[in-house]
């Protein structure tokens, strides 16, 4: 039998949980909703069925998944959602628990036999992560269906106690911990990775969207009396790299210009990107997911938010306000600079100058600020609370 055919006798007392998810583009839809299966699987026994309509991206992140309709991933039933293919056959087929990823629309048939069922399901209707406050206005608000007058609850993440929380597994840090207190790890990592750095070399993970400020940076650690290595998972900002460099960069194969070496490395399964993450001295990242799990590496990072039509630097300027609550003004005065001048497009050069003079205060504020947020209720364990108080 292969991973397509195994037949799983379903637990009729476990709650059931449908998680749909629609990937617009990139890979935040489906890296949340994936993260969020699993750990309902692993954490709370829960029978997850997680709705995927493009596999390719899923794919991406998790190289273990097969094309097509039906498999088994670590616990987690993974469906290939493809129009009306989800709508249950009898009237109880409907999950307990339906969580609609980031407005993504669910089929007219699955509502309507959610509404069939006798006891109503709990809908989800997860939305992007914000520090903004209005994320603690509006989370946990319901809405009724307009056709069914089923109840829709809104579920915003975020980071004060009164929004969803962020997404943490239960050991995240511990596992953190120790793969940062073993060299090996990282050294073996790095080896596998076919990466070559003296300890002397400040090691920078780079996932961004597309930047012209990326030039500057680039050349500010070019003309650093510092060694950087500048690894890059494969991706959209690598033409830009290449067209710095003025040659091609292929993967695997490390490129210098004075103090800067650039090398891209495949892109990675969601598991060995926290790898990476753990093993860098400075992450650059992008969306919200990448930031997430930069912050939970507890090392200092940089944070390339997703463009929307001048809304998200509001969004940057929110998160800013919060992750710089513990820094003196002239720290914050830094970070706040480097962050900004990223995603405006402005000049580098300066704004990463004072942040590197400050690294060694931002990885220790880093570390307190991941441990900090691991003391709050995470995404997961909301949800699930969220349900249980209802039934
Ligand atoms: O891919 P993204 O740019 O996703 C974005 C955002 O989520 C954005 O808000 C959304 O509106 C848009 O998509 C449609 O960035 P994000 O959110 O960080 O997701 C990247 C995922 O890819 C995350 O789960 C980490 C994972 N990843 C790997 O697994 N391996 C890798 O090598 C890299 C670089 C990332």
């Amino acid at each position: 039998m292969d991973a397509k055919t195994v037949q799983v006798t379903i637990d009729k007392a476990v709650p059931r949980w449908d998680i749909f998810c629609a990937v617009v583009d990139n890979f935040g839809d489906i890296g949340v909703c994936w993260r969020l299966a699993r750990q309902l699987a692993a954490e709370y026994n829960l029978s997850v069925r997680l709705w995927v309509d493009q596999l390719a991206p899923f794919r991406a992140l998790c190289p273990t998944l097969q094309e097509c309709d039906q498999q088994w991933l670590e616990g987690v039933d993974v469906r290939h959602w493809q129009g009306e293919n989800c709508t249950p056959e009898t009237s109880d087929g409907a999950a307990d628990v339906v969580v609609e990823g980031f407005a993504c629309n669910l089929p007219a048939a699955y509502i309507e036999a959610m509404a069939a069922r006798e006891q109503a399901p709990i809908w989800f209707n997860l939305e992007y992560l914000t520090a903004e406050p209005w994320a603690d206005e509006y989370h946990s608000l319901p809405s009724i269906d307009a056709q069914t007058g089923l109840r829709k609850v809104l579920f915003v993440p975020g980071f004060s106690a009164h929004t969803g929380g962020i997404l943490r597994e239960r050991d995240v840090i511990e596992r953190r911990d120790q793969w940062q207190s073993h060299s090996t790890y990282r050294s073996l990592f790095l080896k596998q990775l076919n990466v070559q750095c003296d300890h002397n070399t400040r090691l920078v993970s780079l996932f961004s969207y597309e930047n012209s400020a990326l030039p500057e940076l680039l050349r500010a650690m070019e003309q650093f009396s510092q060694k950087h290595c500048v690894l890059v998972p494969m991706g959209r900002v690598v033409a830009s790299i290449e067209s710095y460099l003025g040659e091609s960069l292929p993967l695997g194969q490390a490129i210098t210009r004075g103090a800067l070496t650039v090398q891209a490395i495949p892109f990675l399964a969601q598991a060995e990107y926290d790898h990476l993450l753990w093993s860098c001295d400075f992450n650059i990242v992008r969306g919200e997911d990448s930031l997430v799990r930069a912050l939970w590496a507890g090392k200092p990072l940089l944070w390339h938010i997703y463009p929307q039509e001048g809304e998200h630097l509001i969004k940057l300027q929110a998160f800013l306000t919060r992750y710089t609550e513990g820094l003196t003004p002239e720290q914050a005065a830094a970070v706040m600079a480097l962050w900004m001048a990223w995603n405006t497009q402005a000049s580098m050069v300066e704004p990463w100058q004072q942040a590197l003079a400050e690294l060694p205060t931002l990885s220790r504020q880093a570390r307190s600020w991941a441990l900090l947020q691991s003391g709050k209720t995470d995404l997961a364990a909301k949800m699930v609370q969220f349900c249980t108080k209802l039934v």
